[in-house]
């Protein structure tokens, strides 16, 4: 019995989690949701019903990305991989995090208001670009020497950030294609293009008790 994660495609913390678990191999039962309709299955576990989230084979239930993220490292056999999206150094570990804080709190506040601007009318939508650019800014400075966050290795860093970066691309494409953030787009666009990407974003429909058993990755 593979270990159950509930998940929303869209979703940019289920993104990353999906994005970690097909590149380090790690199998799990998939379990689309729907955000407005879901399972009971998720609910009467009580507390937190939010996506992604995982139940392992000893029914430990991990309701943060980043737990299943923790959680796929641990248990993946793809060791050097494993180390190099997440470093055995304190201080390398401390920036990854510094990122993901950045990211999480402060990024993702803007990233509402801007994908949502029409809810938050204290301001246009303009601005909340341009509050969001901050972080996209600082981004480009760092990409702009090495490919990327962390150095020539990918880290938790990127995968954690993309999925963000990428709905922000996606409020207006023409404005993000134009932008100068030419470092951030190419650093996405990395993203975007590559396989693990495609598997992570294959559709399924919403899950039912009793349906045949989704297997991520395949
Ligand atoms: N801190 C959580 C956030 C997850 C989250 O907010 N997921 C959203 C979808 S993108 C969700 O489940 N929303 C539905 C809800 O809040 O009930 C994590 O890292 O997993």
């Amino acid at each position: 019995m593979f270990p159950i994660l509930y998940s929303f495609r869209r979703c940019p913390y289920a993104i990353r989690a999906r994005y970690c678990l097909a590149i380090l191999g790690v199998r799990v039962q998939l379990r689309e949701v729907v955000l407005k309709a879901k399972p009971n299955t998720l609910l009467s576990l009580g507390g937190s019903s939010t996506v992604p989230q995982l139940l392992t084979q000893n029914g430990e239930r991990l309701p943060q990305s980043l737990d299943v993220i923790f959680w796929s490292l641990a248990q993946t056999e793809n060791h050097s991989l494993a180390v190099s999206l997440w470093p055995l150094q304190k201080t390398a570990q401390q920036k990854i995090v510094s990122w993901l804080n950045y990211n999480d709190r402060f990024f993702k506040y803007w990233l509402d208001r801007y994908k949502y601007a029409d809810r938050h009318p204290d301001f246009p939508e303009q601005y909340y670009r341009m509050r969001g650019e901050v972080f996209l800014a600082r981004l480009e400075v760092r990409l702009s020497t090495r490919a990327f966050i962390m150095g020539d290795q990918m880290s938790l860093a990127d995968i954690c950030l993309f999925p963000f970066i990428r709905q922000f691309a996606a409020v207006d494409s023409d404005w993000f294609n134009a932008s100068k953030y030419e470092k951030v787009k190419r650093w996405l666009s990395g993203f975007l293009m590559s396989e693990s990407f495609s598997e992570v974003m294959k559709k399924y429909p919403a899950w039912e008790e009793g349906q045949e058993v989704v297997y991520f990755p395949r």
